[in-house]
């Protein structure tokens, strides 16, 4: 019977040392001799049968192979899983994971563009509500009560009293009520108007507009500062020209168009094969404006301007769609 004790510790050893075993070989070790119908299992329950005067010996050998058997075994494990925890299954050749990083959308590209030109000029961004009473919207711009835009077809009324503003004019109208001249400003934001999408019209897009108001304010003085604005923002060769136009908060009004960007003037699809595309509306305030705003009319006088940054954005990215814009479509943003 200690014999065969003997003999378990000797076959163990002669299988579990100096050996580099995986993890089915100790598997299988351990199934062999500690597991339920194992040699050392077995030798346990033996143990009744063993004449009395012989148990003490044999319980002895029993627990001291059992020992040494549970023992190299955990050291073997343990051996195994500091070798996989240490050497990880890294393929250093591969290349690495494309990671997903977000950026700014194509139209915050072009207003901040936009906003650090004028802002290097020495202008101010200020803001306003996008729900907007009707009395800064219309009112104090000069668009009289019957005027077309005012239309319940052309513009999203919240109330009798309330609209979402169809242009940021209504900033300017309000930052001319709280400052004094000089104001030199732009306002961009996003503004609202009843249209159907299609390719070139959305209920709702994004506008820039500008004012300077001071003494002796000239249409020089807009023209020298749409031409630094429009050399900074499309490149110093291109050329700027001033068509004369209407709108009711400017007398006079031009339409300021730029150089085709895509064919430098020669002609194309972009520019309809004029050589030019139309960048902005703008003009000298109206001096009715000045009145609402309790400026000197005498005094005073300024320019403004307004353009659509999807308009702009349109050129420089050469999209066609206006769409594209508000669709959230990854394709289409990931190219930005
Ligand atoms: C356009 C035309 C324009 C203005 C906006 C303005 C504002 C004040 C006084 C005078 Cl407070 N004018 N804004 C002037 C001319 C044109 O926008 O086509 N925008 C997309």
């Amino acid at each position: 019977m200690i014999q065969e004790l003997e003999k378990i510790k000797s076959d163990f050893l002669s299988e579990a040392d100096g050996k580099s075993l995986d993890r089915v070989a100790l598997d299988q070790l351990h199934a062999k001799y500690i597991g339920r119908n194992g040699a050392i299992t077995q030798a346990t329950a033996r143990l009744k049968e063993i004449p009395k005067d012989q148990k003490p010996q044999y319980g002895k050998i029993l627990n001291e192979v059992k020992t040494l058997v549970e023992e190299r075994l955990a050291a073997i494990r343990n051996a195994l899983t500091l070798h996989d925890s240490a050497t990880p299954d890294i393929d250093l050749t591969l290349p690495e994971r494309r990671r997903f990083y977000g950026h700014l959308h194509p139209i915050t590209q072009t207003l901040e563009e936009i906003k650090s030109v004028f802002a290097g000029m020495g202008f101010t961004v200020e803001d306003g509500p996008e729900v907007e009473l009707d009395y800064y919207n219309f009112e104090a711009v000069n668009i009289p009560k019957d005027h077309p835009a005012r239309d319940m077809q052309d513009t999203f009324f919240v109330s009798d009293k309330v609209v979402l503003r169809t242009h940021t004019t209504p900033v300017q109208a309000r930052t001319m009520q709280r400052k004094k001249p000089p104001i030199r400003m732009i306002c961009p934001g996003r503004v609202y108007r009843k249209d159907t999408p299609d390719a070139t019209h959305m209920p709702f897009f994004h506008q820039v507009e500008g004012l300077v108001v001071d003494e002796g304010v000239t249409f020089a003085d807009f023209k020298a500062t749409i031409a630094a604005f429009v050399h900074r923002m499309f490149g110093s060769d291109i050329g700027t020209r001033f068509r004369p136009s209407y709108f009711s908060f400017t007398e006079p009004s031009a339409e300021v168009d730029i150089s085709c960007i895509f064919c430098h003037g020669k002609g194309c699809r972009t520019c309809k094969h004029s050589g030019w595309i139309e960048i902005m509306g703008s003009g000298m305030v109206n001096p009715i404006l000045f009145d609402y705003a309790q400026y000197e009319k005498d005094r005073y006088s300024g320019y403004a301007f307004g353009m659509g940054i999807e308009r702009i954005a349109m050129f420089m990215y050469n999209v066609n769609d206006l769409r594209l814009f508000s669709e959230n479509d990854l394709r289409f943003l990931e190219q930005f």
